[in-house]
């Protein structure tokens, strides 16, 4: 591209701004859909051109960081940004005014910044605004401290509107004293993918020379015929691919030691709170655990089993993933909600385990899954009493779990309960009501059974051991 249309784009852009809705210029603006190899020369700029459109106070740096992108949002009154990104900076009448609205902190700075070290992490496109923003709404009424840090990435860059809208509802609380809070304790970062790390087919004789794009693209059109779930997406398959192996990378993360993964769409159905109630040991958490579809991973159980460093049947969790005749049981943990130890995922080995996978092409020979994937690494690399079950009320498209004990039920203050399984299919035309869920607890598909078996066991009791309800 040339700097005469550089300009011209960057013109166009200005003067079209204000006519557009901030989902025409999703599907129309170039910027918006195009792969992520030049954030210098078209984000930056329009940004900037339409950040005046918005009125928004952003901190407006767009920082290059690797084969990553980053900015961050803000409020004014954020502590970090007005006292050199050190809380030991903030004077102390502010301290107390925050030790006061957050007891469990005990009146210590070391645990502000602990508490500090926690993040949600969302991967997420433009157009699942409206689905992340309720998601937000129902998580910040449900979480009683809620003033964790947001990640957001997006291999694509992030519309202007959707900054704005995202950051208001994880900012603003109705309760006065939160919503200050929230203002000078919370950071919102957005970052960016770029393509190398997202879309590694598009340099493929450097990602794999044995793989040839046309023959990938058949391969595709028949499992999609053959109704692997997603089977005909590239970019379902990049999405997997990054889940798995990529996300942590992100030079975001570095300020970070635990984060809890967050998706448009899901509903959490009791209190709770994803850091406070780990136990210190934990190093991965999950509230779901399903049987995969077999046609997604035919060769990925036989592919783990040549892993050269193999723990096997040697590995403390093993059982869990056992299946008939040295197979696979398809056991997984759900990923969609997952609470993740950085240091674990970011360790040598839980990233060689991947490099081996991600060597064998399996991403996009078959569809193999993020879920799975990370399963077959936690059984790897962690022991029992590093995996913790959280027994909240969440919901994921079409799937929900419900905490079994009617106590529980009542302390978190539960709006779901748990189905008659007969009952819980309904009809596609009822999708959006509360009652289309189907239950996982005790269902066929449901690994929750091998987790109590082989995992840290069944437990129904409510457990109270942690500051959260004082
Ligand atoms: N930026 C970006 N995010 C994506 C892309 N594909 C999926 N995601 C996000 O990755 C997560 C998982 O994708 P989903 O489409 O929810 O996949 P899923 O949960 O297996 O399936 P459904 O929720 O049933 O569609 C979600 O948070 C999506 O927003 C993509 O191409 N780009
Ligand atoms: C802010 O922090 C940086 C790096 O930690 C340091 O070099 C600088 O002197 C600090 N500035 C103030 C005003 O404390
Ligand atoms: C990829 O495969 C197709 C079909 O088998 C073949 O025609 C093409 O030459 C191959 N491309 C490369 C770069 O090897
Ligand atoms: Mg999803």
């Amino acid at each position: 591209m040339n700097i005469y249309s550089v300009l011209v784009l960057f013109i166009s852009v200005f003067v079209n701004a204000e006519n557009l809705t901030p989902f025409d210029l999703d599907k129309d603006l170039n910027t918006f859909n195009n792969l992520n190899t030049n954030y210098e020369q078209t984000l930056y700029k329009l940004w900037e051109a339409h950040s005046e459109y918005i009125h928004h106070p952003l901190t407006l740096e767009l920082q290059k960081l690797d084969k990553f992108y980053q900015f961050n949002y803000v409020d004014k009154l954020n502590l970090l940004n007005t006292y050199n990104n050190s809380f030991d900076n903030v004077p102390s009448a502010i301290l107390d005014d925050i030790y006061e609205e957050l007891p469990f902190l005990n009146h210590s700075i070391d645990n502000l910044k602990k508490y500090k070290q926690n993040t949600v992490y969302i991967l997420i496109r433009n157009f699942e605004l409206d689905d992340i923003c309720k998601t937000i709404l129902n998580y910040v009424n449900r979480v009683k401290y809620p003033f964790y840090d947001f990640v957001f990435l997006n291999d694509k860059a992030f519309d202007p509107y959707f900054i704005e809208k995202t950051s208001h509802y994880i900012l603003s609380r109705i309760n006065t004293k939160s919503d200050t809070l929230s203002k000078q304790l919370i950071t919102i970062n957005y970052g960016l993918i770029n393509n190398d790390v997202w879309d590694p087919l598009n340099k493929i004789e450097e990602y794999n020379p044995s793989l040839n794009i046309t023959e990938l693209e058949e391969k595709w059109k028949t499992q999609e015929l053959e109704n692997v779930l997603y089977g005909g997406s590239r970019s379902y398959r990049n999405m997997c691919r990054f889940q798995s192996m990529n996300f942590y990378k992100h030079p975001i993360f570095k300020k970070y030691k635990y984060t809890m993964r967050m998706e448009p769409g899901v509903q959490y159905a009791c209190d709770f709170d994803p850091f406070l109630e780990l136990n210190e040991k934990t190093k991965y958490a999950f509230s779901i655990a399903l049987l995969e579809y077999e046609n997604t991973i035919p060769t990925l159980f036989d592919t783990y089993k040549k892993y050269p460093n193999l723990k096997y049947k040697q590995a403390e969790l093993f059982k869990f993933i056992e299946g008939v005749d040295d197979g696979y049981n398809r056991c997984h943990f759900w990923t969609n909600f997952e609470i993740i130890s950085l240091d674990w995922i970011q360790s040598y080995e839980y990233n060689s385990f991947m490099e081996y996978i991600d060597k064998t092409a399996g991403f996009y020979l078959e569809r193999w899954g993020d879920a799975p994937l990370r399963t077959l690494a936690v059984v790897e690399t962690l022991s029992i009493d590093e995996v913790q079950w959280f027994d909240i009320g969440y919901y994921h498209n079409p799937f929900s779990s419900c905490p079994g004990s009617l106590h529980a039920r009542k302390l978190r203050k539960c709006t779901c309960d748990l189905f008659d399984h007969d009952k819980s299919y309904k009809p596609k035309d009822d999708e959006d009501s509360h009652e289309y869920r189907v239950e996982v607890g005790l269902q066929d598909f449901s690994c929750l059974n091998e987790w109590w078996r082989y995992g840290s066991g069944k437990e129904f009791s409510f457990k109270d051991n942690n500051n959260l309800f004082i």
